[in-house]
């Protein structure tokens, strides 16, 4: 066994790391399935069942493509694959099929603690299974090893100014991770495309360990918080995330992070972040730079920033009309916003057409654990005027509350009240779900995508003689 882990090692890292995975695996009887051993079972299969769709029904067509579609920011337009979570306009998201209460249920938990685990999700995601307590215990222990960030990237972080941008610092962080990716040197290495999955899964697996460092440095240096802890090998993602940030004697606010990771991880694939992820795959750029183009489409404050703007918002309003304001000063208030020329943040969506279950999942975590909070008083006094002065004004198609409507206000309530932090930890919860397509991408050796673009005058030339 020494000799033949020796070879693997001079090959590369990745495939070292591979080996010694196989030899843990091999050395205990009762041991079950590893993500990476389940996945090589499950690619060949799928790989199979696309060839017979695409064969079934490869040239069938669906879906009229109106001229609107183009000039409207491509809403509804059927053009991506992806397993791994399907969105509802009047049901909200689906993790592989199971709603966000059936995660809820389903998902392992830690020991005394009744949120999901995303380390279960994430299991969630790529394979379509619920695993059991015992592999998301070997993913938290395998992330938990592998949470180190190189020291140049710590250089990077601390070098950066704290008036730059959370977000900005975080996508740098990200990026600069390509340094040591498996994949990039597997490609240079010449590897074969069917082999393309694994070093990818590495690269992913490397990400989502790595996150948590990044972010804790981040907090830290930005708001000047003391020194980091070291990652405790012993304890879930969450709860070194929490710890990392500061947080980490605080149950609840565990509690939180576990909820919190699991409801942002995806939204189906035609998103901002879960689409740049996947373009910038698709030309086998590595998961880190793939994900760093990712953040940089959630830091707009159309997408991952209105939990951020929200809060600012709140705030704004406060100021302005002081706190236990009336229903009638918040309505003002809000048609002042609309009056302006601006959103309200964290109202409405470009698919859902009812209140997001991600927000009904954090008001419910509010209820059980902060109830009299005055801010999610103010939170549910919004909810009540909001919908009714967005349908008024006759605009925005969904008028109800998306998921970045309620989280900053959980995250206030701990201690957490940093608002420019709260998009990086919806990124490091998006990584869970572009990590998980990535790794499908690259297992099913999904092509470069390169959709079409037309001109206006092509458009017109188009329709020119034909009638309406
Ligand atoms: N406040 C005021 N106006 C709104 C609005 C809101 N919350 N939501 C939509 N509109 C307006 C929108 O700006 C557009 O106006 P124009 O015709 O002047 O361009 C009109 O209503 C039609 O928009 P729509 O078709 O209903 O929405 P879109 O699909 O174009 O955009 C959102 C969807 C999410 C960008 C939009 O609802 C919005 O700006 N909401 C506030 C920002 C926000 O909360 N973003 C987070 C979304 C979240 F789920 C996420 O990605 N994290």
């Amino acid at each position: 066994m020494a000799a033949s882990l020796r070879s693997v090692f001079s090959r590369s890292p990745f495939a070292a790391r591979t080996a010694f995975h196989s030899a843990r695996f091999s050395s205990t009887v009762s041991k079950q399935p590893t993500l990476k051993e389940r996945l090589s079972e499950l690619i060949p299969a799928e790989i199979e069942n696309v060839k017979r769709i695409r064969a079934e029904h490869g040239k069938k067509t669906f879906g009229p493509v109106a001229v609107d579609q183009l000039y409207g920011g491509m809403r509804g337009l059927p053009a991506l694959i992806w397993d791994g979570s399907v969105l509802d306009a009047e049901e909200g998201i689906r993790f592989r099929g199971k709603s966000i209460p059936e995660c809820q249920h389903l998902l392992p938990k830690a020991p005394g603690g009744s949120e999901p685990l995303p380390e279960g999700l994430f299991w969630l995601l790529v394979t379509g299974e619920i695993p059991t307590q015992q592999q998301v215990e070997e993913l938290s222990k395998d992330w938990a090893a592998r949470a180190a960030i190189p020291e140049f990237v710590e250089e990077i972080l601390d070098r950066c100014p704290p008036t730059l941008h959370p977000m900005s610092q975080f996508s740098l962080a990200v990026t600069a991770l390509n340094h040591d990716s498996a994949f990039a040197k597997a490609y240079q290495d010449g590897i074969s495309k069917k082999e393309y999955w694994s070093p990818t899964f590495e690269d992913c697996m490397d990400l989502i360990a790595k996150l948590p460092n990044i972010a804790g440095r981040i907090y830290r240096n930005v708001f000047g918080q003391g020194k980091l802890p070291a990652i405790d090998q012993a304890k879930d993602y969450s709860h070194n995330l929490a710890a990392l940030l500061g947080f980490g004697d605080n149950e609840a606010f565990v509690e939180l992070l576990r909820l919190y990771i699991t409801i942002h991880s995806d939204h189906e694939g035609g998103n901002v972040s879960a689409h740049t992820g996947k373009l910038v795959g698709s030309a086998l750029s590595d998961p880190f730079l793939a994900f760093g183009a990712s953040l940089n489409g959630l830091a707009g404050p159309l997408h991952g920033l209105a939990n951020q703007e929200v809060l600012i918002w709140l705030r704004k309003m406060q100021d302005k009309i002081g706190e236990n304001a009336s229903d009638e000063a918040v309505k003002d208030y809000v048609w002042s916003t609309l009056k302006g020329g601006q959103v309200v943040p964290g109202y409405g969506h470009a698919v859902l057409r009812k209140t997001d279950p991600r927000y009904t999942a954090q008001r419910e975590f509010a209820m059980k654990h902060l109830p009299d909070d005055p801010l999610f008083k103010l939170v549910g006094q919004i909810y009540n005027v909001v919908p009714d002065i967005l349908l008024q004004a006759g605009k925005a198609k969904n008028p109800w509350p998306n998921v970045d409507a309620h989280s900053g206000v959980l995250l206030t309530h701990y201690g957490l009240t940093q608002m420019q932090f709260y998009t990086v930890l919806f990124g490091v919860s998006r990584a869970f779900g572009v990590a998980a397509q990535l790794i499908w991408d690259r297992g099913l050796g999904a092509p470069l995508e390169r959709p079409k673009s037309y001109s206006s005058s092509a458009i017109e030339m188009m329709f020119k003689d034909k009638q309406a």
